[in-house]
């Protein structure tokens, strides 16, 4: 794909998702500069990419790192963030100041550097157990934990942005990303990489609740797919668009099948449900589809293959 744009910046460019967009971005001939403070991000990340792009070792919330990182670009990808729902749980304002006045900094140095677009990483999270399935759009949202209210505070700065400021703000609410380079080595990280390395390792994995619980799981280069048709696309205004796989597996089906690909036989450890644990999560990706011509290219089963091989150091 041809970028419209020659200068991007990517907020967590050294994290699981924005160093995938970081490498797709570099692909389509951008310039990219990554801002990441190697939090949970890594420069491992970006190794093969290192030498093409200019890197700030900081936090989004210095203001002045931010302005020099984003002078003159035309894009920003805001991937930075506190990822974990259950360590939002935990650590409720510490997660506000990184995702809500993080964010809120991020639009910032939009305005005052007159850069016309912002992407903004969201979640279904946002949605919370509303019952009718598949979630869209115009659902109400209702957040079950302070990372859900994160990401919806951060839509609301990003309209808001678009109305007081004129600057294009696309929010993508990721459904549950998975692929190499998710770090599983945290009991927050994703669930896909937390049961791929205990697969590799042949021990048993911890499943939360009865595992009935189900999650659409996309693969994260259709994610960076997603991310690049939403900045090629023009005259969006203000938009927001799920972007997830349209399909769902239950998490103690989501090992078996793990377990049958990678040829072990573990019984998995059942422990009470997380606090903030949504049960349900199925994106409906119409809205994507149309406005954006979205559509998932990988199945889940691609996706994993792809990912246990990453695991497997193969
Ligand atoms: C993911 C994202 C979050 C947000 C949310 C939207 C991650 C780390 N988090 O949270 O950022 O976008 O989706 O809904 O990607 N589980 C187990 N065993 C484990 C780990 C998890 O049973 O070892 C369960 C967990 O209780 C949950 C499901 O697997 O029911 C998915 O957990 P997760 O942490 O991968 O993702 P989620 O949906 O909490």
């Amino acid at each position: 794909m041809k970028n419209k744009y020659k200068k991007a910046v990517v907020t967590g460019g050294a994290g699981f998702i924005g160093s995938h967009l970081v490498e797709a971005l570099l692909t389509n001939g951008c310039h990219v500069t990554v801002i990441d403070n190697l939090s949970t991000g890594s420069l491992s990340n970006l190794e093969q990419v290192k030498d093409h792009i200019v890197f700030f070792e900081t936090d989004i919330r210095d203001q002045d790192a931010l302005t020099r990182a984003t002078k003159g670009c035309d894009i920003i990808f805001h991937q930075a963030a506190r990822v974990s729902v259950p360590m939002t749980v935990e650590h409720p304002v510490e997660s506000a100041m990184i995702n809500d006045v993080g964010t809120l900094m991020v639009l910032e140095a939009a305005r005052f550097g007159n850069i016309k677009k912002v992407i903004f990483a969201s979640s279904c999270a946002v949605y919370g157990d509303d019952p009718r399935l598949p979630k869209d759009e115009n659902m109400f949202p209702e957040p079950l934990s302070p990372y859900a209210v994160h990401k919806l505070t951060g839509e609301l700065y990003c309209r808001l942005y678009h109305d007081l400021h004129g600057i294009e703000t696309v929010c993508l609410r990721y459904f549950n990303v998975f692929g190499p380079k998710q770090d599983s080595s945290s009991p927050y990280s994703g669930v896909i990489s937390i049961f791929m390395a205990k697969a590799v390792s042949e021990e048993a994995p911890v499943i939360y609740g009865d595992g009935n619980q189900y999650r659409d799981f996309v693969f994260v280069k259709d994610v960076v797919n997603a991310n690049l048709l939403a900045a090629n696309s023009e005259d969006l205004g203000t938009k927001i668009f799920n972007i997830g796989a349209g399909n769902f597996i239950r998490i103690h089906q989501l090992w078996k099948l793990i377990c049958q690909m990678s040829g072990v036989d573990v019984e998995p450890e059942y422990r009470p449900g997380r606090p903030g644990d949504i049960h349900e999560s199925v994106a409906s990706t119409e809205l994507a589809k149309s406005v954006l011509g979205f559509k998932p290219a990988y199945s889940l089963e691609e996706g994993l293959e792809i990912t246990l091989k990453w695991h497997s150091g193969s």
